[in-house]
């Protein structure tokens, strides 16, 4: 029977030559394909000599480095469960996930051991290793102990590869699981759909704690032998200058429209591209049409999720069979990609007709198990028939083509971070003197959207919106502080008594994008 582990599939894909350049880094370091195999086979070895139960978790909040890459890969070769978190993450969120997965081993940054090993042991945690972005650190130390022969896990299609956390629309964040064969199904269908060849080159600019830098771009370029050329951090020149040697961009909005303010950007330097994709947040109709009249490339924008991976995208190659459907259009999210069942469907699950705007359900072989622990959390966003409630709301035009105009889940995509009104607002509420408060989503030139904190005071009480945006600072992940604090002394309400957010968003609408 094949290994559906998806490291083991991802390295029958390296090239036959281990010695040639799997990844380049922006400090002149490279990495072999035989250093990505002896690498991950250390810590591969180091994490089985713990003697873990299967399934056990391995949670990680390290800056991003190739050495956090290969232990990525190294956690699915030994067949345990990838928990990556975010680094703006501060200690009342990482107690939350530490509380709640349980990991068996912990891995932080050096500079955060103190206090996040004091978290891990609390709740049993058997190993805390440090790892840092200078190639420095235990786990690194203790790695270099062991073999750099392993021998890969097996595993099923449905044995659990990762947790993803997302915020909950009730303040508390959920564990998407996701299994071997979501993931593998995914990037096996994306190495076709996007046209994915021989010498293909990604520039790899994306955190790696999310789907879209972890999954998505790691994945395609494994699985199809490509190098990566790896930035630590995006910048918009180093990402420009490495055009020319590069073929392959990925890029939540936010990268594309800072890119754009560089007068590098040009024809010229993006000659050798054969692909940009955007994805994680919407990708306004300017800056795609922006970016074809600066550089002559139309960005693919694709539609994906947590709980998903990828669902849908807009097409890769003209294909003369589909001549209306061979169109990368702006504004829209493209077809349900192959394997993935797309509906709109209306408050009672039916399908609606095209056109009409309605919630996007979904269903395929890459749609997650549940929700790490929350079975009725789990049950509440599926429906009757298997299909998974994205909690995005749009419709599918004549063509085909999907357009996503909402959410119904109350959520605010800042930069590309997902940001949960409710779990700020919990915060905001319990500060003293504070009576009420609403987060709104409003349009912001660089992130796309951002939060905007609307507050009532208790009477007598005099806030201060720097004072309430200090406080929320020292407790919360940075993407997560609202870029404004109003003062006010009514929130408007509809006649069940609920917070109209959306007659706050048309009238904050305006703050960060007036001129
Ligand atoms: C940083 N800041 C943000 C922010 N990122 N504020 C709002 N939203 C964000 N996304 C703020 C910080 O709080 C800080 O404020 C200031 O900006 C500078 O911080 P920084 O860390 O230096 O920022 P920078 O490096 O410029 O980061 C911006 C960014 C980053 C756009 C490069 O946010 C990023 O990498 N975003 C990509 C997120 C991503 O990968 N999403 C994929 C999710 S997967 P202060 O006040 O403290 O100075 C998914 C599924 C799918 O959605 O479909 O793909
Ligand atoms: P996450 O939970 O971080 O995986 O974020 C997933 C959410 O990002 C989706 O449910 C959408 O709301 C949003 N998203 C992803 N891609 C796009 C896109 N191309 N356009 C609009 N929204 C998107």
């Amino acid at each position: 029977m094949n290994n559906a582990n998806i490291f083991a599939n991802l390295r029958a894909q390296f090239p036959a030559d281990l010695d040639s350049i799997a990844v380049e880094t922006d400090h002149g370091l490279h990495y072999s394909w035989r250093d990505l195999e002896r690498g991950s086979a250390m810590m591969a070895n180091l994490l089985q000599s713990l003697k873990l139960p299967q399934g056990s978790r391995v949670a990680v909040q390290v800056e991003k480095s190739v050495e956090a890459f290969v232990l990525y890969l190294a956690t699915l070769r030994a067949g345990l469960v990838f928990l990556p978190l975010n680094t703006a993450y501060q200690s009342a969120e990482i107690e939350y996930f530490i509380t709640n997965a349980e990991p068996a081993v912990v891995v932080c940054s050096a500079k955060n051991f103190g206090w996040v090993s004091k978290i891990a042991f609390t709740c049993a945690a058997q190993s805390v290793f440090s790892l840092n972005d200078d190639r420095t650190g235990s786990l690194l130390e203790r790695a270099a102990h062991c073999s750099d022969i392993h021998s890969c896990s097996r595993n099923t299609d449905g044995d659990l590869a990762a947790i993803l956390y997302t915020s909950g629309t009730t303040g508390r964040s959920k564990g998407a699981m996701l299994s071997h064969g979501n993931m593998l199904s995914n990037a096996v269908m994306l190495k076709d759909y996007w046209g994915w060849q021989k010498g293909d080159v990604l520039i790899h600019a994306l955190p790696i704690f999310h789907v879209h830098g972890l999954f998505v771009a790691i994945h395609a370029a494994l699985i199809n032998g490509s190098k990566m050329i790896w930035l630590n951090k995006f910048d918009p020149k180093t990402v420009i200058s490495a055009m020319p040697r590069a073929t392959v961009f990925m890029g939540v909005p936010t990268l594309y429209t800072r890119m754009l303010l560089e007068s590098a950007l040009t024809k010229e330097a993006s000659k050798n591209m054969r692909l940009f994709i955007a994805g994680s947040a919407p990708l306004l109709k300017e800056t795609h049409e922006e970016w074809e009249q600066r550089t002559g490339h139309k960005i693919l924008e694709r539609y994906g999720m947590s709980e998903t991976v990828m669902l849908t995208s807009n097409p890769y190659s003209a294909d003369k069979r589909f001549q209306n459907q061979s169109e990368r259009r702006a504004g829209t999210v493209g077809f349900p990609l192959p394997g993935v069942s797309l509906r709109i469907a209306n408050e009672h699950d039916e399908q609606l007709p095209t056109g009409e705007i309605g919630g996007i359900q979904v269903k395929g072989p890459n749609v997650f198990a549940g929700y790490w622990r929350m079975p009725e959390k789990t049950a509440e966003e599926f429906t009757q028939d298997g299909f998974f409630r994205t909690g995005d709301v749009g419709y599918q035009d004549e063509r085909g083509y999907v357009r996503i105009v909402g959410r119904s889940k109350d959520l605010i995509i800042s930069g590309g971070y997902n940001v949960y009104p409710a779990e700020i607002e919990g915060y905001i509420n319990e500060m003293v003197g504070v009576n009420e408060s609403a987060l709104i989503g409003v349009p912001h030139p660089d992130f796309g959207e951002v939060g905007i904190a609307v507050i009532i005071a208790k009477p007598g009480a005099a806030l201060k919106p720097d004072a309430i945006l200090a406080d929320l600072k020292s407790k919360l992940a940075n993407f997560k502080i609202p870029k404004r604090c109003e003062i006010v002394t009514e929130l408007p309400r509809n006649t069940m008594g609920k917070v109209q957010k959306n007659l706050l968003r048309e009238q904050y609408k305006s703050v960060f994008t007036r001129t």
